[in-house]
């Protein structure tokens, strides 16, 4: 396939091999990343991509539907067997969508909602100002305590108890801890609202068992299947029985149209991958990387926001440095070490230049990088943060950088380098 897409498209085919060299030669960090396997690659860019699919397996608005009611079916049954969940819908076409038809399916426009505020970790569709969700929905934002950056279950209780929300969500893209699911359905319990859960980021650590599922505790969970899960760029819900028409009708017609069926096989695929001993080594490395990187991080005189981590994700609280996080963000990136500036909880600085850099450990531990790998990237990090302004010496970690990469190949390159 790729070597038709050089006879036919020479400069797209051209720009594929550079991002291609790109994945290879630099220290992926951004913890929402990761690389797939040849298999759901394959799948993926597979003439799944040519059908149309309308509706749900069975219940279709267009014929010719003799195999992809099959590989929906087996997506579903997949997804429901991996999350010990009643009911998976397997077509969200990302996790943005997903949360949306999560609350459309429990409740009114209008209705309230509360969800992290971004700025401390939560994510847009959780409610954040500049979103739909909180056009169409009243949001109140929970923030986390500023002093530990951990969630503050009596402060969220209080804020449920006053502002009354038909949903609470619970989940975070910069979080570095377990989030307790059963303490977030008590308190929407206790105030008569449903629980949601955005494990977009923790999904493949919740599969293997490494941090507890929201699955009994919510009333519908929401995740995307590209981080840890490490399939292609998707979106899924799963849900208690009693959801299952609501949720499904949220999807489609409210939301979407055709699903993504060549994506869904992917997700199908990357199910099976994810239901096996070597994913839940994968999944526990993950960690231990996480936790070993913090540590050395710590060693060299970093802030880590809740002083350390037990997932796939480190915030770090560049304030001590007192370098901004735009700039450390992208003198990393120059040493080939690639990651994002994010804000810290209580942040005084902007979204576009906030005080924090978030990195993680999904894409670097599939390429096989262990504890004395996570040494040497502290050690690049620090050395680029004391030389911040110093192009030289940047220049040489980029180096050294793409020797380290050599030694750990992308689990498959296309297209030759
Ligand atoms: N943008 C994703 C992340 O990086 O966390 C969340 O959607």
């Amino acid at each position: 396939m790729i070597n038709a897409l050089e006879q036919y498209d020479p400069q797209i085919f051209e720009l594929i091999r550079q991002e291609s060299a790109r994945q290879s030669g630099s220290i992926r960090l951004i913890p929402s990343e990761n690389y797939v396997s040849k298999a759901v690659m394959l799948a993926s860019g597979s003439c799944l991509t040519n059908k149309y699919a309308e509706g749900y397996p069975g219940k279709r608005y267009y014929e010719g539907q003799q195999v992809t009611d099959l590989i929906e079916r087996l997506a579903q049954e997949r997804a429901t067997k991996l999350f010990k969940a009643d009911h998976a819908n397997v077509q969200p076409y990302s996790g943005s969508v997903a949360n949306l038809a999560a609350y459309s399916a429990l409740i009114k426009p209008g209705d309230t909602i509360m969800g992290m505020s971004l700025s401390h970790g939560g994510h847009l569709t959780h409610g954040w100002k500049v979103s739909l969700t909180s056009k169409f929905f009243n949001s109140v934002p929970y923030p986390v305590n500023t002093d530990t950056g951990l969630l503050d279950f009596n402060m969220i209780e209080d804020l449920a108890k006053q502002h009354k929300p038909k949903i609470i969500v619970s989940g975070a893209t910069a979080y570095p801890r377990e989030i307790d699911f059963e303490i977030f359905e008590q308190i929407a319990k206790k105030v008569g609202a449903y629980l949601v859960s955005d494990i977009a980021h923790i999904a493949g650590l919740v599969v293997a068992g490494l941090h507890k599922s929201p699955v009994p505790y919510a009333d519908v969970v929401s995740t995307t299947t590209h981080k840890t899960l490490r399939g292609p760029r998707g979106g899924m819900l799963l849900c208690k029985e009693e959801h299952t028409s609501k949720v499904d009708k949220a999807v489609f017609p409210g939301l979407q149209g055709g699903p993504h069926m060549h994506t869904m096989t992917a997700i199908a695929v990357a199910m099976a991958e994810a239901n096996t001993p070597e994913f839940v080594a994968y999944a526990t490395q993950v960690v231990k990387n996480a936790k070993i990187l913090a540590a050395k991080l710590m060693e060299y005189g970093f802030t880590l926001v809740t002083g350390g981590t037990d997932n796939h994700l480190i915030l770090i609280d560049l304030r001590s440095k007192d370098i901004p996080g735009k700039k450390m963000a992208k003198a990393l990136d120059r040493a080939r070490i690639v990651t994002n500036y994010n804000t810290i909880p209580g942040d005084s600085a902007p979204p576009m230049n906030p005080n924090g850099v978030r990195i993680g450990t999904p894409a670097i531990t599939t390429r096989g990088m262990k504890e004395p790998e996570m040494e040497q990237i502290a050690d690049f990090i620090n050395t680029v943060a004391e030389n911040i302004d110093n192009e030289s010496i940047i220049e040489k970690v980029g180096k050294d950088v793409l020797l380290l990469c050599s030694q750990f190949p992308v689990p498959e390159h296309f297209i030759k380098q």
